[in-house]
């Protein structure tokens, strides 16, 4: 059967038509009972005047609470006062389902809640304006950027999530039992990525990943959500421009098909017009040369801050990182074995994606594993990749819920993730 849509009905004045939703608000005066009716869609106001209402369907409104499953039957009318402009005046009204109260947390958002409850009751708070709106921001966001890169020729791919060896350094790894064997969650799709591109030349993956992090920031998450691409014949430069491209037709158009959600929000849209700076690491430490820091440390966040006081909060690549604050597989520069062809996306003190050149020559790749005390056997798939005629190739992953957060100006991680996991967070 298929289902009339709230949103529809402003379409239909004058129509009669049957909605189906949950009861968002109830409000009671002495000549009228105003039920806000809420679907997928959008609200409705229910007008039912108490002397003109057959009593039953009265009597029936009167025992409704927040977020019961109602049907009602009814025509649609403009009107004066209501929101929208238009109301149904019911003439059926049929209990589907009831809620149990107390709820967990007030729907219509009047009655603030702390973030744990707002989490542990997820399935209410995205009922919210205001959670409902990020989460429809959200699946814009991954449709345009899906749209984007099919329409630039690449490729989508879906890497396994269950694997063998560390690709982002050992520590962070979550251990699975897999079978008779120890297995881990992947910590991103690096190598399956660059192995693709040795094919399809541009691929992406939009997926989850697994860091054993303890960290109790409000960026980090133990289950987070990459947006991954690779590109063979690319430099690092060329990934820049891309990225730097893709964020600015991506975000423009979200901001025009989202702008609803970004009103009911009420957060301002960031400016993109301008190019993204390049700014060399030691050029960063260099601006921080008084604080401490020297070359070879790596840019904490206490570090950031103070480079986003400098040059304000916007988007900039800070390139060129020394060797040993890179992967094993980040190309060094060819005069100079101490820097990488690498950078990291920031928006102000916050890294959103990063990205360089991979090492595509076998010998350079295990000279590489060898200095560092990596072990060959465990590469030994991807080594063999690399002899098979790899191209030289580039790429980044960026944190798409980090991206998400700055859109919505939210200011910890765990309000932009559906069911998000950290350290103490494994329900729902
Ligand atoms: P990196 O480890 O820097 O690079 O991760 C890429 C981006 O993913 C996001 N991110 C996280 N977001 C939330 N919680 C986490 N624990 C977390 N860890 C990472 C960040 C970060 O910038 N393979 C490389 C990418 C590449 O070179 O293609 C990688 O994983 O926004």
């Amino acid at each position: 059967m298929k289902k009339y849509y709230i949103k529809n009905a402003v379409k239909n004045i004058g129509q009669l038509v049957t909605l189906k939703g949950w009861v968002h608000e109830i409000r009671e005066t002495s000549n009228f009972l105003f039920i806000i009716l809420r679907d997928s869609t959008g609200k409705i106001q229910l007008t039912l005047k108490k002397s003109e209402s057959t009593s039953n369907l009265v009597d029936i409104a009167k025992t409704l609470h927040h977020e019961d499953v109602i049907e009602v039957e009814g025509v649609i009318s403009k009107s004066n006062i209501a929101r929208l402009g238009i109301e149904m005046i019911p003439y059926k009204l049929n209990i589907i389902n009831r809620a149990k109260h107390p709820l967990m947390l007030d729907v219509t958002g009047k009655i603030n809640a702390e973030l744990s409850t707002i989490l542990d009751a997820r399935f209410l708070s995205l009922r919210r304006d205001d959670y409902y709106s990020i989460f429809k921001i959200q699946s814009e966001l991954v449709k345009i950027i899906r749209d984007y890169l099919y329409q630039q020729g690449f490729t989508e791919i879906f890497s396994p999530k269950i694997i063998k060896f560390a690709t982002e350094g050992g520590a962070e790894l979550f251990k699975v039992q897999y079978f008779d064997t120890e297995a881990y969650l992947a910590q991103s799709p690096q190598l399956y990525k660059e192995m693709c591109a040795g094919v399809f030349e541009k691929v992406f993956e939009i997926g989850q990943y697994y860091r054993a992090e303890k960290s109790h920031t409000p960026y980090h998450l133990s289950e987070f959500l990459s947006f991954d691409v690779e590109c063979a014949f690319y430099t690092y430069n060329d990934v820049m421009d891309f990225l730097e491209s893709l964020l600015k037709d991506v975000i423009s158009n979200l901001y025009s098909v989202s702008n609803e959600y970004f009103n009911k929000l009420g957060v301002d849209k960031i400016n993109l017009d301008y190019k993204f700076e390049r700014i060399k690491y030691d050029e960063i430490i260099l601006m921080l040369n008084n604080y401490g820091l020297k070359w070879g440390d790596d840019l904490t966040s206490q570090y950031l801050k103070i480079v986003e006081e400098k040059i304000g909060k916007k988007f900039f690549f800070i390139i060129d990182w020394p060797t040993q604050l890179k992967p094993f597989y980040t190309y060094e520069h060819e005069n100079n074995n101490q820097i990488t062809k690498s950078f990291d996306l920031n928006y102000g003190s916050l890294e959103i994606a990063s990205g360089g050149e991979r090492i595509y020559k076998s010998e350079d790749l295990i000279n590489k594993l060898k200095k560092i005390g990596l072990k060959l056997e465990n590469f030994s798939i991807f080594i063999k990749a690399l002899e098979s005629g790899s191209p030289p190739h580039a790429g980044f992953g960026l944190g798409l819920s980090r991206l998400l957060m700055i859109l919505t100006g939210r200011k910890n991680i765990k309000e932009v993730v559906l069911f998000p996991r950290d350290v103490e967070r494994l329900i729902p």
